[in-house]
């Protein structure tokens, strides 16, 4: 096999979750540019019909179905109706995920539970639905979307960093468990990537930089945010061929960020 073709992904079929759009979208939108068959869910009717039409704007025939990946038979229905009507999932992208940023003190046990739920348990229960017809074949890719916060901490993001410590392990345990199938379980840890989700941290009401930019300007060697493009070309290689040997692995698409102390003051 040539080395590029080793990264292609033609004849797969790939689940990404929470993809209507930001990093889940661009990663399918990836997916799809190496030759996969794209089925992504999200989480109303309203965000399916809009990536739907986005999807298809951007030339790509993806299949879209609105399931909730905190509820097992919602899943499981899900897992069961793709392989009846498009085929068996070849490559899962567990990227659906919430984030609530709260003093770890003034957090309620519910919305600890939302994150965890959503950003861990989940995950677990779409590995888990996919998992057999992987073994069955004897071939699969798992890829968990981790982040810079599966290994540093910060203030009031408590659940999201102990959800996406929880994934970083459960990463590893699938890979651990299931590598005699030649299914590979990697993740991706994004570092702070310019998206909806980090928009309230990035810029004020005024649409200025925030002291938080300038901090993590300061933490970040590339001395930029990522972008969701930064993430295309990490997903197509561990959901290829070309990483067949590749397992357990957090690949951080962090611009250095986990790697550096910081910029020292002049
Ligand atoms: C935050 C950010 C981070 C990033 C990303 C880093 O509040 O610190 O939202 O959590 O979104 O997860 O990998």
């Amino acid at each position: 096999m040539s080395i590029i073709d080793s990264f292609s992904l033609k004849g797969e079929i790939a689940l990404v979750t929470g993809a209507s759009h930001g990093i889940g979208y661009a990663i399918a939108a990836a997916l799809a540019d190496a030759g996969a068959r794209i089925v992504f869910c999200c989480s109303s009717e309203g965000s399916r019909q809009r990536a739907l039409d986005a999807y298809h704007k951007d030339g790509i025939d993806a299949a879209g179905y609105v399931c909730d990946v905190t509820d097992e038979q919602s899943v499981i229905r899900m897992v069961k109706d793709i392989e009846a009507n498009i085929g068996t999932v070849d490559i899962l992208v567990n990227n659906a995920a919430c984030i609530k940023r709260v003093p770890m003190h003034e957090m309620s046990v519910e919305d600890w539970r939302k994150v965890i739920d959503t950003d861990l348990t989940g995950q677990f229960i779409c590995a888990k639905a996919v998992l057999p017809a992987m073994m069955e074949k004897r071939h699969g890719k798992i890829i968990n979307i981790c982040s810079m916060m599966s290994e540093l901490g910060r203030e009031t993001v408590a659940a999201y960093a102990s959800a996406k410590g929880g994934l970083k392990m459960l990463t590893r345990n699938i890979a651990s468990e299931y590598g005699e199938y030649n299914i590979q379980c990697n993740a991706i840890g994004p570092g702070y990537i310019a998206t909806e989700q980090t928009k309230a941290i990035r810029v004020d009401a005024d649409g200025n930089p925030t002291p938080f930019h300038h901090f993590i300007m300061s933490k970040t060697p590339a001395n930029r945010w990522g972008t969701i493009e930064d993430l295309k070309g990490p997903a197509v290689f561990l959901a290829s061929h070309a990483s067949d040997f590749v397992n357990g692995h957090i690949l951080y698409v962090d611009g250095g960020i986990i790697a550096y102390l910081g910029k020292q003051p002049k």
